[in-house]
């Protein structure tokens, strides 16, 4: 199973092709924007957010509400390319062109970077493409292996544990069920209903000075079988899979799993966890300090993973940085922005983790009908369950 992405943030829209589904699988329009709506929310987001309501259209792939095995296309419409018709046209407008040009690239961005490889002198031929706009594709993508996973009973949650300093207090052994009650509940998608008002303090101040905020958000998944990936092959390590999907989050700069860091200052007695087992669940780990992954392979236990979000880079209260055509100093160019998107980052985190365990799924269970692949996910289950 495979996904392109394509879209600028002000072009007509986002476009996503899926293909590797399994066919007779239920896939609902409905589920799809209910994610897209959940990325929308959570408090710090800018303006943009009022002018977009994310909705999906699928076009092709799908027949009377069930997958055809063909592929399938996805589009997100964007309210905003009305505005901006004439700056995203296809068609070329040279006085336009020159009178919206970009030169001023921003710290922190792919502007310059971008515009150097790809030879631009208007940064926003590279902005357009790297705005985190990409990221409702990711999540209509993830939406789609969430009701592929919800078939064999693998839940899968993310929130929000950090913003700027302020911590969430660590809760453990709460459920996927019970973190998604709290969390959506939450303007800041925490489950810890004390950080709360500090961390809206801490946006509104941030977002008065001009500044922007980062965070930690974590994903936990409930109800994956033992052997997900496989320690044989060093791309097929399913834990290095997931970081790089992590990482690929735009702003995102770091992954760990369970204790992650934490792990360096303490002794191995401290950081492995020890195996038990039982007639009812099989082989089980007595605590889950690792997050899931031995090996590069699923343990069984939930999959807990954290990423880092770095401060969004477009400020309103602008770093310094070099004119390039001129090549003198100037204060960067100031763009609409959020000035925290950590809450909806814990969304988009959740979707591309959904998405590495259903293709993950699918390549250990291969199937072309949602039957057969169930099929092979149960008769697996009991196996390992008897080991
Ligand atoms: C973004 C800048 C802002 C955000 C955008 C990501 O957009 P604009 O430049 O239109 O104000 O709102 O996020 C989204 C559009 C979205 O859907 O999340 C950026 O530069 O990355």
């Amino acid at each position: 199973m495979r996904y392109l992405t394509a879209g600028e943030s002000h072009g007509p829209q986002l476009t996503v092709i899926i293909e590797g589904l399994p066919s007779q699988m239920p896939l609902s329009k409905e589920k799809i924007d209910e994610q897209l709506a959940r990325r929308q929310k959570g408090y710090g987001r800018g303006r943009r957010m009022q002018i977009e309501q994310d909705q999906v259209q699928i076009l092709s792939g799908v027949r009377f509400g069930k997958t055809t095995g063909a592929p399938v296309t996805l589009v997100i419409e964007n309210r905003d390319w009305t505005h901006w018709k004439k700056v995203m046209g296809v068609h070329p407008i040279p006085e336009e062109a020159e009178k919206r040009r970009i030169s001023r690239p921003r710290p922190g961005h792919a502007d310059l970077n971008g515009a150097i490889k790809y030879n631009h002198r208007d940064l926003r031929d590279v902005l357009e493409r790297s705005s985190a706009r990409e990221t409702a594709a990711r999540v209509a993508v993830g939406a789609v292996a969430l009701q592929l996973l919800e078939f064999c009973k693998i839940q899968v949650v993310g929130h929000v544990v950090q913003i700027g300093e302020i911590e969430a207090e660590r809760i453990l052994d709460l459920s996927c069920e019970e973190i998604k009650r709290r969390s959506e509940a939450s303007p800041v998608r925490s489950v810890d209903k004390n950080v709360e008002q500090p961390m809206m303090d801490l946006i509104d101040q941030a977002k008065k000075e001009g500044d922007s905020l980062g965070g930690v958000v974590e994903v936990l998944v409930e109800g994956v079988p033992v052997g997900l990936g496989s320690h044989v092959q060093w791309d097929r390590k399913l834990d290095g899979r997931i970081a790089q999907a992590m990482v690929s989050i735009n702003a995102f700069k770091g992954v760990e799993f369970g204790i992650g860091f934490e792990a360096a200052r303490l002794p191995g007695s401290k950081v492995h966890d020890e195996i038990e087992w039982s007639e009812e669940r099989g082989f089980y780990r007595r605590t889950n300090r690792l997050g899931g992954f031995e090996g590069g392979m699923t343990t069984g236990e939930p999959i807990v993973v954290r990423g880092v979000m770095k401060p969004i880079p477009t400020l309103y209260k602008p770093l310094m940085s070099v004119e390039i055509d001129t090549k003198e100093p100037f204060a960067a160019s100031i763009e609409r922005s959020d000035s925290c998107a950590v809450p909806a980052a814990s969304v988009v985190a959740e979707h591309v983790v959904a998405w590495e365990i259903a293709q993950a799924m699918l390549e250990k269970f291969p199937a072309d009908t949602a039957d057969e692949w169930i099929e092979q996910v149960n008769r697996y289950r009991e196996r390992t369950r008897l080991f």
